[in-house]
């Protein structure tokens, strides 16, 4: 049955069964790494929800723990779910998460670790007078969750918050301040509101420097700042941010581009990938992303197979001097202790409608880079090129060929090519006659399966003055994550082989355009896979 053969993946992270969504409370402590997860323990579909919970000390690596909090209490008996950790200087960690009551109302309730000194905070203290924030007026009681990270406010020993909400189809996220972590006063006005938007669900907010290339605490502010608004849209299951300006003393942040506005402009991934969350890593200096893959089968099916989603490998993000738009997200450097030795390294070229097998081992567990150099005379030409507006999502695919595009590489297909996923870049006309790139990712094709999601997903991607069209590509067998321009714009693929699996996986590099010809510089590295096992083990 090519339904239960569904493969798992060799080095995401995944529970040993049943449902997982969003991934919570992610921080680093004495040493390891923490993320916490909304998981199922009874079926392969949401309900129960319950924090599972993990470590690693280098965020590829992990061991399974207890689960850190169980649905227990009348204030989380229908679930315990998103939320997030604030570290304070003196060490005290608190975790504030969103309790759905015995009677179906989103309540915020407040827990911390049992004992700190345990490097693996294993128990887990949900506080006594808990819940901690009730709905506001004005708020639906089904409408009042996930609250972030706290940072410093204005005054000595102030913390502020935000949590998701809307009013009517208007997305907000509220400012709550606190000196304790158990009571709570609402600031007057929003943070930000974005009409139309609808219910903003794991609201994540955080500084990036403009000027360096380390991450920040989520305290700092000051000069070379700027910070991110993140909202996961409920209406459509889309993380959205948009970069802008943070007035601590007037409760404000406004978006730099009104145009980019949260939730009207840029996509964190423009796959599959949900709920997001970052964290400070104070180790490396960095912030982290991590996301949740969900799947794009039936119920049934997961039903079947017995577990769904894995989360993405985390990212590090930072703010893009060149375009000052858009993030770049990137995989963390930990990935690439998995590389098997020496890459592959080729240059391959492309004439206008061709296609190459690039032999390598285990193409099913990758790590991809590629840059592509695209013949001058062709891109100069640009102003002839025809599909003005073109959007991956409608383009019909890698199969339709334009003048400049698509080329890219081919990825979890078989060598017959009945099942293949094109990640691709295609370069059409803007609607201001200049040249526009498009990054996307076809799986029309992906899978003989029938009931699977087979989308073509993708969007625009700044290419400047200077760079070549560039991509890195995590491939491992039901998963593709994507990243063009060192990050500018991501897409997810979560896919469903049934003959391009494990060693039957083959790799190529194709170039469909009718109009030019492209030169692509390819390093491929094997990957080994990760070792994800359960806790208690003899060797801590
Ligand atoms: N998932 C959680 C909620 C959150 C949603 C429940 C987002 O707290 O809003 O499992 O996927």
């Amino acid at each position: 049955n090519a339904m239960l053969s569904w493969q798992r993946t060799a080095y995401h992270f995944q529970p040993q069964k049943n449902w997982m969504n969003d991934p919570n409370g992610p921080l680093y402590h004495k040493g390891w790494y923490h993320p916490f997860y909304q998981y199922n323990p009874d079926s392969a579909i949401w309900g129960n929800i319950t924090w599972g919970h993990a470590v690693s000390k280098d965020l590829i690596h992990w061991l399974y723990l207890p689960f850190a909090m169980v649905p227990d209490q009348w204030y989380d008996i229908n679930g315990v779910w998103t939320g997030s950790a604030t570290i304070l200087p003196d060490g005290q960690i608190m975790m504030l998460y969103t309790g759905d009551t015995d009677d179906y109302v989103q309540v915020q309730n407040l827990a911390y670790p049992a004992n700190l000194s345990d490097p693996l905070l294993l128990d887990w203290v949900k506080y006594k007078g808990n819940p901690v924030l009730v709905p506001p007026p004005g708020v639906g009681v089904k409408d009042f969750r996930d609250p972030t990270t706290a940072w410093t406010g204005p005054q000595n020993g102030q913390w502020l918050l935000t949590i998701g909400s809307k009013v009517g189809k208007t997305g907000i996220a509220l400012v709550y301040e606190t000196s304790n972590f158990t009571s709570f006063k609402l600031l007057d006005g929003v943070l930000h509101a974005v009409p139309g938007t609808g219910m903003w669900e794991c609201v994540d907010f955080y500084p990036v420097s403009t000027e360096k290339t380390n991450g920040l605490d989520t305290s700092y502010n000051g000069p070379g700042v700027k910070h991110v608004l993140k909202a996961s849209l409920d209406d459509n299951k889309q993380d959205h941010y948009a970069i802008g300006t943070y007035d601590l003393a007037k409760n404000k942040w406004t978006p730099d581009y009104p145009e980019l506005d949260c939730g009207i402009g840029l996509r964190v991934d423009y796959g599959k990938y949900y709920a997001s969350k970052t964290f400070y890593d104070p180790k490396k200096e960095r912030r982290v992303l991590w996301g949740w893959i969900g799947e794009t089968d039936s119920e049934s099916a997961d039903l079947q197979k017995g577990w769904a989603s894995v989360q993405s490998i985390p990212r590090t993000v930072l703010y893009d001097k060149k375009t000052g738009t858009h993030l770049l997200q990137w995989p963390v450097e930990e990935i690439e202790s998995l590389r098997a030795g020496d890459p592959i390294v080729k240059e391959v070229d492309l004439q206008p409608g061709s296609i190459e097998l690039l032999g390598v081992d285990s193409a099913a567990e990758l790590d991809i880079e590629v840059s592509f150099e695209v013949d001058k005379v062709a891109l100069q030409g640009i102003i002839e090129a025809d599909h003005v507006g073109f959007s991956c999502s409608t383009s019909g695919g890698a199969a339709s060929r334009g003048i400049l595009g698509p080329f890219g590489v081919i990825v979890i297909a078989d060598q017959t090519l009945s099942e293949l996923t094109p990640v691709y870049f295609y370069i059409s006309k803007g609607a201001d006659g200049r040249a526009e790139t498009h990054f996307c990712a076809d799986q029309t094709r992906s899978s003989e399966a029938p009931g699977v999601g087979k989308q073509v997903y993708g969007s625009s991607v700044p290419v400047l003055d200077g760079e070549k069209h560039s991509m890195r590509l995590l491939v491992d067998h039901p998963i593709v994550e994507s990243f063009a321009q060192g990050g500018r714009t991501v897409i997810t693929s979560r896919i469903y082989p049934t003959k391009a699996v494990n060693g039957a996986a083959r790799l190529f590099v194709f170039n469909n355009a009718t109009g030019a010809s492209v030169t692509a510089s390819v390093k491929i590295w094997s990957l080994e896979s990760a070792n994800i096992r359960s806790f208690p083990l003899q060797d801590l």
